[in-house]
């Protein structure tokens, strides 16, 4: 009976346990699948944040790469030395292009040729000649040439180192006299261009640490004296002058006196390019010079200013002058407006004066120290 009772309870107790189980098992309810739903949602929603995350995360390392490498750039940049640009033309190329456009065409043309013949040299030599290298000058070089054989190649080499040849004889310094008062006259005929030089000069002398002095000594017209005061301002220095008309050697004594007492290492002086009929410019400038050399103890530069559009008739002036004054060089002005630049060698050549100076245009800037290897290679090439 016992066990009839026990297999009984047994019997129930299993039922009860599948009952039990089957609850568990039960049907999902709707509630159930929504619940279901928003559970997937939820994971889905969470995925979606992961992946964002990890999409943003990236992105941030990506831009941080990108500032990196900027940065680099940047740095790189500013170490870096600046991209090479195109030098501009020298002011010695600008200076001389119209002379360069005539005898650098000719010399292009003949290296073309086979050889030298009686042809090639003489339309060599005109072009010499149109340049106004001078009678003489352009002799002497073509029978060098010829005497070597040049072959069309070879000319423009050779022509080129016996025009420098000609002009590195003369002493292109402008002197100044250290610990005393240094005067240089500045002389020429009207219009050439010596109150601009004066002007350029100053700029010059500022530059390199000279003190300047100005001297009016133009007291032939009353415009020259302004025109000089106008530079002298822009120059931010002291010009002496005395009324128009008024004698310029007393002009020149006030400014070395005035040199002197303020130990101003140059005076500049201007000087007339004209007189009055009755009077004589050289007799004038003589008298100048002798005043200028016994109260400074010596005049350092008698400068020419010989205008380069002139070309030919610029070297009779300039014997005059150099007979009245002597001359210590020459400013040849103007060059930038011909294409006679081979004056300077004629100049040099004919008068054995070297040319210290030249003016390329008409602003302050515009004056270049000569120096023959630059003057003849812009020149020719
Ligand atoms: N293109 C060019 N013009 C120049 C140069 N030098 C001077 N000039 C010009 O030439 C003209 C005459 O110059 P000035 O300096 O007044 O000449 P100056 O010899 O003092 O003349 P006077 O006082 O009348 O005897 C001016 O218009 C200048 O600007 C140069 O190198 N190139
Ligand atoms: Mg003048």
């Amino acid at each position: 009976m016992n066990e009839i009772v026990l297999a009984g309870i047994v019997l129930a107790l299993l039922i009860v346990l599948l009952v039990a189980r089957s609850a568990t098992l039960r049907r999902p309810t709707e509630a159930d699948l929504e619940d279901l739903e928003d559970l997937e949602e939820l994971e889905d929603d969470e995925l979606l944040e992961e992946d964002l995350d990890t999409e943003l995360a990236e992105l941030e390392a990506e831009l941080e790469l990108e500032e990196e490498v900027e940065e680099a750039l940047e740095e790189a940049e500013a170490e870096a030395p600046p991209a090479p640009v195109e030098a501009p033309p020298s002011r010695w190329a600008r200076g001389l292009a119209k002379t360069r456009g005539a005898l650098g065409n000719t010399l292009k043309a003949l290296k073309l040729r086979d050889k030298m013949d009686a042809d090639a040299w003489e339309e060599i030599e005109e072009a010499l000649i149109r340049a106004d290298v001078g009678m003489d000058a352009t002799e002497r070089v073509l029978e060098a040439l010829r005497d070597a054989k040049t072959s069309p190649e070879e000319l423009q080499d050779a022509l080129r180192r016996e025009l420098v040849d000609i002009l590195e004889v003369g002493d292109t310094t402008l002197n100044t006299r250290p610990g005393e008062v240094a005067v240089w006259l500045v002389t020429g005929v009207n219009g050439v261009g010596k109150t601009t030089s004066i002007a350029k000069l100053g700029r010059r002398l500022k530059d390199d640490g000279f003190s300047v002095v100005l001297a009016a000594g133009d007291t032939f017209r009353a415009a020259a004296i302004e025109q000089l005061g106008t530079w002298a301002t822009r120059l931010g220095v002291h010009m002496v002058k005395h009324a128009p008309g008024a004698d310029p050697g007393a002009v020149v004594f006030d400014a070395i006196e005035h040199a002197k007492a303020k130990k101003i290492d140059v005076v500049i002086v201007d000087t007339a390019g004209r007189l009055q009929t009755k009077t004589n410019l050289m007799e004038e400038l003589k008298k100048v010079h002798r005043i200028a050399d016994r109260e400074a103890g010596g005049v350092s530069e008698v400068l020419l200013v010989l205008d380069a559009t002139v070309g030919q008739n610029g070297l009779s002036q300039a014997k005059a002058f150099q007979e009245a004054v002597g001359a210590t060089g020459v400013i040849l002005t103007k060059l930038d407006g011909t294409a006679k630049g081979g004056i300077v060698i004629a100049i040099q050549e004919q008068l054995g004066i070297p040319v210290k100076a030249v003016g390329v245009g008409e602003g302050i800037e515009d004056l270049e120290n000569f120096d023959p290897e630059a003057f003849v290679t812009a020149m020719l090439e």
